[in-house]
């Protein structure tokens, strides 16, 4: 009895080694697993389910397969593939959750998030943050052509490293009220996130009692991946 969790894998046709890994892992340990969790940046830009890339395309037809096979997929967005939808979802078998999302992990309830949220002295990133999730701005990205689509999304990658190389680290991690807010607002003791790149696991006070917060890693040189059994969470 196992549940997988993975996010931040950044797949991107210019670097076919990761969806490489990923296609081994959907077609070697995730088959048989209770259920998948992909917790957000599966893709490193995701411009719309009409703009076809080839990891989209490949993850998706595993991804619907491991579906079939009888392990229910659950995917989260993440800061850079919030606009992928229904029509991409279905494809792949995948069922799209919300931005805070509770599961019953074999008794134990567990929220999960992408990490962005929790990232509030990040103020910049937030305002960001918040032009971009607008269901209007969303709407009218959408209606640019993907050439378009692509400059504006490679203007903001650009700002995005210029403004990660003069920002202190600290401020680029979660603030620990919000992390207190987020148990308080679900009442958990576990959550599970990625964004941050740095798996760890840390344990913390919340609701007054002990609580845990599981940090997911990237998947930029190896695989990161968190497996939950009944009283056990793993990640290597
Ligand atoms: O993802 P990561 O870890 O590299 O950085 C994030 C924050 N940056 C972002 C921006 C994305 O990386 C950019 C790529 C997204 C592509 C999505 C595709 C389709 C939509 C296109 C949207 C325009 O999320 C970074 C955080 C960091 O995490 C740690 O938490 O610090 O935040 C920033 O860099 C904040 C900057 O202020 C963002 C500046 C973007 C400026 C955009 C100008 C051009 C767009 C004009 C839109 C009208
Ligand atoms: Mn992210």
């Amino acid at each position: 009895m196992t549940t997988l969790f993975i996010s931040d894998l950044h797949l991107d046709d210019r670097r076919p080694e990761t969806t490489r890994l990923m296609l081994q892992f959907l077609r070697t340990e995730a088959v048989g697993a209770d259920a998948l969790y992909i917790l957000g940046d599966l893709f490193e830009f995701w411009l719309g389910d009409d703009v076809p890339t080839q990891c989209g395309s490949q993850v998706a037809n595993a991804l619907s397969s491991l579906a079939d096979s009888g392990t229910p997929c659950y995917f989260m967005h993440g800061n850079r593939d919030f606009l992928l939808r229904e029509a991409y979802a279905q494809h792949a078998g995948v069922m799209l959750i919300p931005e805070e999302y509770v599961v019953d992990l074999y008794g134990e309830q567990v929220l999960l998030l992408h990490g962005d949220s929790l990232c509030t002295d990040d103020i910049p990133y937030q305002q960001f943050r918040t032009l971009v999730r607008n269901p209007e701005w969303q709407q009218e990205f959408l209606l640019k052509t993907p050439q378009q689509r692509l400059q504006v999304a490679l203007q903001a990658r650009d700002a995005s490293a210029e403004h990660k190389d003069n920002t202190d680290m600290g401020i680029m991690d979660v603030n620990a009220d919000e992390v207190i807010a987020a148990f308080e607002r679900h009442g958990v003791q576990k959550m599970i996130h990625g964004h941050t790149h740095r798996p760890a696991t840390h344990d913390l006070n919340a609701n007054g009692k002990p609580a845990q917060r599981i940090v997911l890693g990237d998947w930029y040189t190896q695989s990161s991946i968190l497996r939950a059994s009944p009283g056990s969470f793993d990640l290597s």
